[in-house]
């Protein structure tokens, strides 16, 4: 049998490299074509058509749509208290780590009759989308509604698909309840972006969207941009394994199927100068694959998207990875701290032996909802931005229109906007100023 993990030269790793970064395309037309008509139906019944989409795709009708606080307060009771403790520790790190990312208003007063600033302030109400799937995700819960009280909004909305007893996940709700969330929603899906993008009976229309889910979910959001804010349209997850001679091949290999694990379509790519360090990845991949639980999972997403390239050198190494711009890129090395500064694209970093790519998805801090498929070549983690507002401000004196007044005005008329250039010019003494009545 060959090997779950690809050996891929350096040189011929282009076709390998397009696989994994064309993994984006999940909009197909058959799936925009069934939210749209979602989405619709959604806008006009509100309730009643989440009642019945919940009842088509998840098989259950709830009692009701907003979960009561004392099947919050249940879950959270029912919930193992070192696994409680666990969780209030993680969510206090990613709370201290985006305070350290918060933006502070300013103003600047040149001491000439200008004023200039930035006013930052939060969206009232973000809406956070937890998927059911195959694996139910409280760390979801923390990395996005975490930065959504950090930025001061007012109020976060949850919406997660309900299981058998019309509940969306005990964990889910244990997770809600310990982050003072109380306005949780059973429904699920593209109905569920829908209920939170214009609103229903029961779920409120909210500024901001955010939070991952299947290709019905990521289509939902794309759809609803511009009648609200999202996060961003995630693809499926992604790590480059970035190693030399001295790593340790099963640190390699245990990490890359910390992502390969997550999704038929999860990418897992090692990058190395050292042949026999790949040769011993692909080996203890497939030993520890068939210890794994999910391995059916995995003997799908490393075949496909999973690759051990060697180069030559170093440098090719490197210029390898900024081809892929990964979301994870974790450098096994002595030499970590050097290899980073070389880098430019990767949405987060994970530096060293002892920093595998879970401390991150689960605890240190930073936020794992992080840009995917090259998308890290311009765009960043999620956090508090997301639901921030910079509302800019200015204040001129009379005496500083004054001077530069009549070189605002014709800018305006060189635009043939001679409307503009008359509110400036109004102001500046000029005969085209008509007196007010008095
Ligand atoms: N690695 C995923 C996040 C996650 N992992 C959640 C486990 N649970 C995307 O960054
Ligand atoms: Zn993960």
């Amino acid at each position: 049998m060959s090997a779950l993990l690809p050996l891929v030269p350096y040189l011929e790793r282009r076709d390998r490299l397009a696989a994994v970064l064309d993994r984006r395309a999940v909009f197909d037309d058959v799936v925009e074509r069934s939210v749209r008509t979602i989405l619709a139906d959604v806008r006009q019944r509100g309730d009643a058509a989440l009642l019945d989409l919940t009842e088509r795709f998840d098989g259950v009708r709830p009692d009701a749509l907003a979960v009561p606080s004392d099947a919050l307060e249940q879950a959270l009771n029912d919930l193992d208290p070192a696994l409680r403790t666990t969780f209030e520790e993680a969510a206090s790190n990613v709370r201290r780590f985006h305070e350290a990312e918060m933006p502070e208003s300013w103003t600047s007063d040149d001491g000439d009759g200008v004023t200039l600033g930035q006013r930052i302030s939060p969206v009232e109400r973000a809406g956070l989308y937890v998927p059911a799937g195959t694996a139910p995700l409280p760390s979801s819960v923390i990395m996005n509604a975490v930065p959504a009280q950090v930025a001061g909004v007012d109020e976060i909305h949850v919406c997660s698909p309900p299981g058998p007893d019309g509940l969306p996940h005990p964990l889910v709700l244990a997770t809600c309840r310990l982050l003072g969330i109380e306005d949780v929603y059973a429904v699920g899906g593209a109905q569920a972006v829908g209920a939170l993008a214009f609103g229903t009976e029961t779920v409120p229309r909210v500024d901001v969207v955010v939070g991952p889910g299947n290709a019905y979910v990521a289509t939902a959001k794309k759809l609803v941009v511009g009648q609200v804010g999202i996060d961003s349209v995630a693809g499926p997850s992604e790590v480059v394994v970035l190693a030399d001679a001295d790593a340790d091949p099963t640190y390699a290999a245990a990490d890359l199927l910390a992502q390969a694990e997550h999704d038929v379509r999860a990418s897992a790519v090692l990058v190395t100068p050292s042949a026999a360090l790949a040769e011993a990845v692909v080996a203890e991949v497939d030993r520890l694959v068939a210890t794994l639980p999910r391995a059916d999972v995995l003997r799908q997403s490393l075949p496909a998207y999973g690759a051990a390239i060697v180069t030559e050198t170093m440098d090719e190494a490197v210029a390898c990875v900024d081809e892929l711009a990964p979301e994870h890129l974790v450098i096994l090395s002595d030499e970590a701290d050097l290899l980073w500064s070389c880098i430019r694209h990767a949405g987060a970093v994970f530096l060293g032996h002892d920093s595998p790519e879970p401390v991150g998805d689960y605890f240190a801090g930073p936020n794992h909802v992080l840009p995917t498929g090259g998308t890290a070549r311009f765009a960043s983690a999620l956090g508090v931005g997301v639901f921030l507002r910079r509302q800019s401000v200015v204040r001129y004196s009379a005496t500083r229109l004054r001077q530069t007044g009549e070189a605002i005005a014709r800018f305006a008329e060189a635009e043939h906007l001679d409307a503009h250039a008359l509110a400036v010019r109004v102001r500046l003494g000029d005969e085209t100023r008509v007196d007010p009545v008095t």
